[in-house]
């Protein structure tokens, strides 16, 4: 989106990022407003970025602007690396973004307070009105975890779902 500019409250929340750094795993480069971050494969506590070469199964994912994903709940192998295929079915931006529950309110809460804030990781989609996007993702930790759009007022509008990891 581009009214959405990278880092423009950079400044401001760097202290915040600073203590939230092993949370959101944002890297320096980013931070230097680069404007793409090669794929970083960092472990996360919910999994790490997935080969498109390993991709055991494909789930289709749709977004709509009454703040639902749909399906609301998938059940994963452990090990297994997932192809969301994404279809903003709506009239405005949403993403997906994957993580265990406290990171995502955490992150949530942080976008109400600094909603120009722009980032990109391996395990969030940004879909625009109407347009599909991709994520692959390896779910190589077990666990219950959260896929959730964090644009400010859909996350608190419950636009959540859950992903189960045995
Ligand atoms: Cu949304």
């Amino acid at each position: 989106m581009k009214s959405r500019r990278r880092f423009l409250a950079a400044g401001l929340a760097a202290g915040v990022f600073a203590l939230h750094r092993r949370a959101f795993a944002h890297g320096d480069a980013a931070h230097a407003g680069s404007k793409r971050v090669p794929v970083e494969k960092e472990q996360q506590p919910w999994g790490i970025a997935g080969e498109a070469k390993d991709v055991s199964r494909t789930i289709p994912l749709e977004m709509t602007d009454e703040m639902r994903f749909t399906p609301d709940r998938i059940e994963v192998r452990l090990g297994e690396t997932i192809r969301f295929s994404h279809h903003n079915r709506g009239a405005v931006m949403h993403e997906m973004v994957i993580g265990t529950p406290e990171a995502l309110k955490e992150h949530a809460e942080m976008m109400e307070r600094f909603p120009e804030m722009e980032h990109d990781e391996p395990w969030m989609a940004h879909v625009r009105p109407g347009g599909r996007g991709e994520t692959i993702w390896c779910f190589n930790r077990p666990g219950e975890f959260q896929f959730a759009c964090l644009i400010p007022r859909h996350f608190q509008a419950g636009m959540i779902g859950t992903v189960v990891v045995r």
